[in-house]
């Protein structure tokens, strides 16, 4: 629970105009970082983000398709009932305009636009030591001063678009799925290529195939999807959240992954190969990110896991009805979920259709874009009217790194994450003063819903500064020895797992040329994780040395 301060005048920094906090990003975190500091601490606050309306991914990743993976009523804050019972969801998954809808009515019912400066990039942000503040700079010129500085850019909001040669060449038009135009994109008769089969190439390939001409897929790694079976939800089911919220929010709070399902406590080979098969069956058939919960060993045992896989590799060659397409389909080389499991409406059975074509560009690799389409390594070539780069982003650590921070001594972010991200808790940089970032590497966040990992992290750091303002202590930073510990921790966390093996997963900064590899997001579980935040808090901040 955060502690309301009665008098927040107590700490006001002498120097004139200077905020309390700065947040960057008015997405689910740096919204309710703002309520908590704002409106619970009384704080000053001001929230910087580039975007004209609040969302943060969702207000870009506005593709064909665009839907939360997570149910809708555990993709929402749970920290207010009055939120619960005020807004409905339509469907068992939120569609994008509906989350950008619901983020609306909570900036509105707990008035935090006044507090937002849209449109807004930030283009540094420097720790001044001698005045122990941070100095932020916008593209629009402005220069703000705050005690606090918290990043809440996101773990998936810095596009990556691979740098093909020839792309400025292409006379078509292209877009990236993180950046899609808000007037939409008519795909009507179009020859559509689009490069990327992850959790957004799924979304998106059945709902483009349904205008465009034709559609050539481009898969590099080939994956796994489970069907997502959404459906509006009934009447009794959004009453039966609101009467339960406490039940659900406990569940939601209690378990390794943040959804309103819990793991099952049994082992793949705990039951008959019958049964299990059966259980595999109707978790298909129930659709969603809880098949993975079929089995608590699918994520720690190959051979566990091998079970899953196999039971999802014969699917697709079920549905798919070309067997070399099933083939180059179903030819997936890691353990299931070891990279984000995928769920999707129709996007195997989409490869039936008469107009879609796959392309295995692991086998014959992109080479070049031209004027008229995509040319491969062997020299065959794809005319294409419009290209959808699907190819995901620079994750977790992308966004961090492009707001130009500095800490003490001038040590800039990138060169202090030069070998990787190193921090304590996902929350705190050493040498990085008053800083903190939400749901950065090292934190479970998108290993875990995100809401839960948010709320989680946006409540600690309000507690942390409420801690601080009632000591009169001004400056917290992460030490050394605690930021390594943390990296051990969270390596031993994702060695546990089979996560790993993923070798080309953007876990590990797989995806983007150059970036170093290594095991992003902390792996034992949110509920551990939860447990670790709150004993640290409890032992008066053990890891950071106060000032
Ligand atoms: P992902 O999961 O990173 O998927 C990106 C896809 O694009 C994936 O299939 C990549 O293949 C492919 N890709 C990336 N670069 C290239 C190049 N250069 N050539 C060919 N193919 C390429 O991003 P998503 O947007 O789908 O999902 C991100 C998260 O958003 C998701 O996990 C949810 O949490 C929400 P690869 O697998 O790297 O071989």
């Amino acid at each position: 629970m955060v502690t309301p301060t009665t008098n927040p005048a107590t700490s006001s920094p002498a120097e004139a105009g200077v905020l309390d906090a700065v947040i960057i990003g008015a997405g689910f975190a740096g919204m309710y970082q703002l309520h908590t500091l704002r409106d619970r601490l009384g704080l000053s606050v001001q929230v910087i983000e580039a975007a004209d309306g609040v969302g943060g991914t969702w207000y870009w990743n506005r593709y064909p398709g665009a839907r939360c993976d997570s149910e809708s009523h555990s993709y929402c804050y749970a920290f207010s009932e009055d939120l619960i019972k005020d807004w409905e969801w339509s469907e068992r998954y939120p569609e994008q305009p509906e989350i950008i809808r619901y983020l609306n009515f909570v900036a509105d019912r707990l008035d935090l636009k006044r507090s937002i400066r849209f449109q807004t990039r930030v283009t540094g942000a420097a720790y001044d030591e001698t005045a122990n503040l941070w100095r932020v700079t916008t593209d629009d010129g402005a220069r703000i001063s705050a005690r606090y500085l918290i990043a809440a850019v996101g773990c998936l909001s810095t596009a990556n678009v691979p740098q093909f040669p020839g792309l400025d060449t292409f006379e078509g038009d292209w877009y990236h799925t993180g950046l899609w135009p808000h007037e939409g994109v008519d795909f009507s008769g179009k020859r559509v290529i689009q490069i990327g089969t992850g959790s957004t190439g799924i979304q998106a390939a059945p709902v483009i195939a349904r205008t465009a001409g034709h559609l050539t897929v481009m898969q590099r790694t080939p994956n796994y999807s489970v069907p997502a079976r959404n459906t509006p939800l009934s009447a009794e089911f959004r009453q039966w959240v609101k009467d339960n919220f406490a039940d659900i929010k406990r569940t939601m709070r209690g378990n390794t992954n943040g959804h309103a399902f819990t793991i099952q406590d049994r082992s793949a080979f705990d039951v008959s190969d019958e049964e299990r098969l059966a259980i595999y069956e109707a978790a298909w058939e129930k659709g969603g990110l809880q098949f993975r919960a079929s089995f608590r060993d699918i994520l720690t045992s190959k051979e566990a896991n091998d079970t899953a896989a196999e039971f999802l590799k014969q699917k697709i060659r079920e549905i798919v009805k070309d067997p070399e397409t099933a083939a180059r389909l179903a030819d997936i080389d890691h353990p299931y979920a070891a990279k984000r499991p995928p769920i999707d409406t129709d996007y195997f059975d989409t490869f039936n259709r008469d107009n879609v074509d796959l392309v295995d560009v692991r086998a014959d690799p992109i080479e070049a874009i031209t004027p008229t389409g995509v040319r491969l390594r062997s020299g065959v070539e794809h005319a294409a009217d419009i290209i959808v780069f699907a190819t995901g982003f620079d994750a977790m650590t992308g966004s961090l790194l492009r707001l130009g921070i500095t800490g003490r001594d001038g040590l800039s972010l990138s060169k202090a994450w030069e070998a990787g991200p190193r921090n304590y808790l996902g929350l705190q940089v050493a040498g990085f003063p008053n800083m903190f970032t939400v749901t950065g590497p090292g934190s479970p966040s998108v290993l875990c819903n995100m809401p839960v990992a948010i709320e989680q992290h946006v409540e600690w750091i309000a507690d942390c500064i409420a801690y601080m303002r009632e000591r009169g202590i001004e400056h917290i930073e992460a030490r050394d020895d605690a930021a390594d510990g943390w990296v051990e921790q969270v390596n031993e966390a994702a060695r546990a797992t089979l996560l790993p093996e993923a070798h080309h997963s953007w876990y590990l900064g797989a995806n983007v040329p150059g970036k170093p590899r290594v095991f992003m997001p902390y792996a034992g579980g949110m509920a551990r994780y939860r447990e670790i935040c709150d004993e640290v808090a409890a032992e008066g901040y053990e890891g950071f040395s106060l000032t």
